[in-house]
């Protein structure tokens, strides 16, 4: 991985990539995409940035062509409520993109990375200690598209070659930018409320367990994986990692013990609470652990201390 093309860069997990591979990389050697270029943003003001709609495949090949990438990391994707809300644009985007995004990579054998994520697994899954390779009967559009990119992004590097690689991510959180519209979005939301109004109403029904990651060990995972020896491989697209996996009252627990007088009540959202019922209560990361050496740094209590202290800065400094 040299130089890379990243889609959907304007999201959480992009907005964050970008910056490290700019470290990594150098700023000449990563071209960062979105569909729009919010003035003043520190993804587009900071390095190479191109609008770039992903369902344009000409689009997408005339970049990776013109600025010479050897890798395509491919971001831009509805998340579980908004393609559940919208679910034929959720199929058109998640895997129109996807397509396009595998046909690049396999006319200009660039390297490939994209994610899945937990909610590539349905009710049938088993729950608890989810193995790598289990029962995929996702009911939610987004797990629809996620199994369907698990298995095309497996075919592309079989039947073409195409170096690609994946991980299903759980809920990733972060201090940087917000998710657009998930599942687990309510322990980034809890933390916000947290230090703007010392209470939090969750929409995720008490006793939900559900995989978390902090995004310092998502961007990590990426790296990683992406650098792993392709001979130890064996799985290749969709590997389960997760950091930890808690209820909404664990979180809540966590954060009074940074924040005593914090207090959360319940408003359960039944689309989403439907869709966290369907996703398992924790997945197990050996095949990622073994295969590549995935090592998540934070646990529940290390990244709320860390959340609590950064978003108390950025809040402060928005005042
Ligand atoms: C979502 O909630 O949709 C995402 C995910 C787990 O894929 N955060």
């Amino acid at each position: 991985m040299k130089k890379v093309l990243v889609t959907g860069c304007l999201g959480q997990i992009g907005s964050e990539l970008v910056a490290r591979l700019r470290e990594d990389l150098g700023i000449e050697n990563v071209i960062a995409t979105d569909i729009r270029r919010p003035e003043g943003d520190p993804t587009v003001e900071g390095g190479m940035f191109e609008v770039l709609d992903v369902m344009d495949r000409e689009a997408m090949n005339h970049l990776a062509q013109s600025y010479e990438v050897d890798t395509l990391i491919h971001l831009a994707a509805l998340l579980s409520a908004v393609a559940e809300a919208k679910p034929q644009m959720g199929w058109e985007l998640n895997m129109g993109g996807l397509v396009n995004a595998l046909e690049v990579a396999r006319e200009n054998n660039l390297k490939f990375f994209t994610p899945s994520s937990i909610g590539a697994f349905g009710p049938n899954t088993p729950k608890d200690n989810t193995p790598q390779d289990t029962i995929q009967r996702p009911t939610t559009m987004y797990g629809v598209t996620k199994v369907a990119g698990e298995l095309l992004c497996d075919y592309y590097y079989t039947k073409f070659g195409v170096d690609t690689r994946g991980v299903r991510f759980p809920g990733l959180i972060s201090y940087k930018t917000l998710p657009g519209g998930g599942t687990t979005d309510y322990a980034v939301d809890i933390y916000y409320e947290a230090i703007k109004n010392k209470t939090y109403e969750c929409f995720i029904k008490e006793g939900t367990a559900m995989d978390m990651m902090y995004m310092p060990d998502a961007i990590d995972a990426i790296v990683q994986l992406m650098n792993a020896d392709p001979e130890k491989l064996i799985h290749r697209n969709a590997f389960n990692i997760s950091a930890m996996s808690f209820e909404p009252e664990e979180i809540k627990k966590s954060i009074q013990k940074v924040m005593p007088e914090f207090t959360m009540s319940y408003n359960v959202d039944p689309v989403r609470q439907g869709i966290a019922d369907s996703w398992p209560n924790a997945i197990d990361s050996t095949c990622a652990k073994e295969e590549w050496g995935f090592a998540p740094k934070y646990d529940l209590d290390a990244m709320t201390r860390d959340m609590l202290a950064k978003l108390t800065e950025k809040l402060m400094a928005t005042i």
